[in-house]
């Protein structure tokens, strides 16, 4: 199959499962597209299947904004014809649903029928989507495209809650590499970060406040209190330079180490013996999900999907959104009794095998055969 991608090219975690995706068909045969404005982080090696068009617009001393939506669309209609993709696959409804509409109705002027497949992601329903200033470009989009995924039960539910949908969505949970996100010996970095045996925490995000950082924080500060510990705070984001202003007001600045970007995340989850992801919502928590994988259990909010992924009591624990006391209760549990930490990881690991990307993969090229397949006969979407 010939399948066109587009995404956010950020380390934002429906950029990552995109480019994880498209490496993934590529590797299975099938010839893959990025259409996007810059290379995805993830998409970094030369792979004979994977191709890369980057977007570009014409700068312009009117524009205040530059037009990405509309030079998006016409890079998708070039690539399209050119390549003589089969589908395309957008990730992200903002805007990427809405302007596929567009180059689906550009190329029907010519007489080509290019089927589209939505992925839903999270804040692009949760947080940015509803949003006034989005909602009915949003629900049109999701309607107009022809196949339409969710990456947890959670954000089908909240999608088809808000918003005036008339169609179908697929559940297909993300997925992690096992290739690459295992355990693996780093011995050296673990006696560097915590040289007389402390446990060590990490928290993964893109450091935005929907993530409760400072929950984090916080939670840690009431483990470290108990239990020699330290925190990994690993990403960049608007909140940094408040999460550090809160280190120093808390005095913790010997023991939570800002680590900004990593690409080598799986080096520092193999060390790792806690993960928190204390988040105001959250669609499923790929990044939880990579922890598990790297034998490492997960305290977090008991929100969105997360429940799909982190099994209360096995796999780590489920607090409410903000009860730190809590968090900080069943992380000193976990932490204080060594047995318990193994039989946790152990289960983290099994739980992560469930979302194993060879297992996931194919529901998508399922997926894509069928929206090929019912959507050139029916032409859904065509009005
Ligand atoms: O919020 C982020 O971390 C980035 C965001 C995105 O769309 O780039 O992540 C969302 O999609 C991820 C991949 O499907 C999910 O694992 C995250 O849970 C989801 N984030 C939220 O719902 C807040």
């Amino acid at each position: 199959m010939k399948i066109g991608i587009v995404c956010y090219p950020t380390y934002g975690g429906s950029g990552v499962v995109a480019t994880e995706l498209g490496m993934g068909l590529a590797d299975r045969g099938h010839e893959v597209h990025f259409i996007t404005y810059r290379r995805p982080p993830r998409l970094n090696h030369f792979h004979e299947n994977l191709f890369f068009h980057e977007v570009t617009g014409e700068d312009y001393p009117l524009f205040e904004y530059p037009p990405y939506d509309t030079a998006l669309a016409s890079k998708l209609v070039d690539v399209v014809k050119f390549e003589d993709l089969d589908i395309l696959h957008v990730h992200y409804a903002i805007p990427h649903a809405a302007v596929a509409y567009m180059a689906k109705k550009i190329l029907l002027t010519e007489g080509r029928y290019l089927p589209v497949v939505t992925t839903l992601h999270g804040t692009d329903i949760t947080l940015v989507g509803m949003n006034k200033a989005f909602a009915p470009v949003v629900a049109f989009s999701i309607n107009k495209s022809d196949g339409v995924t969710a990456v947890s039960e959670s954000l089908k539910q909240q999608t088809l809650d808000y918003f005036p949908i008339e169609r179908d969505i697929k559940v297909i949970h993300n997925f992690v590499d096992f290739k690459r996100f295992k355990k693996i010996d780093k011995d050296h970095f673990k006696k560097a970060i915590a040289p007389d045996g402390e446990r060590i925490l990490i928290h993964i995000s893109n450091f935005r406040k929907v993530k409760r950082i400072d929950d984090a924080i916080r939670v840690f500060e009431r483990v470290h209190k108990e239990v020699p510990s330290k925190l990994l705070l690993i990403g960049d984001g608007p909140e940094r330079r408040n999460m550090e202003e809160l280190c120093r007001k808390l005095d913790l600045c010997h023991e939570v180490r800002f680590l900004g970007k990593q690409d080598a995340v799986e080096e520092l989850l193999s060390i790792g013996d806690l993960f928190l992801m204390p988040s105001a919502s959250e669609s499923f928590g790929l990044a939880a999900l990579e922890a598990m994988a790297c034998e490492v259990p997960v305290i977090s909010s008991n929100i969105g999907g997360l429940p799909e992924v982190n099994i209360h009591g096995e796999t780590g624990f489920l607090s409410e959104v903000g009860d730190i006391e809590d968090m900080a209760r069943n992380a000193i549990r976990i932490l204080k009794d060594p047995q318990l930490l193994q039989q946790f990881r152990d289960n983290a690991l099994a739980q992560a095998k469930r979302f194993d990307l060879s297992a996931i993969l194919p529901h998508y090229e399922e997926y894509y055969e069928q929206v090929i397949a019912t959507s050139l006969y029916s032409k859904t979407g065509i009005d």
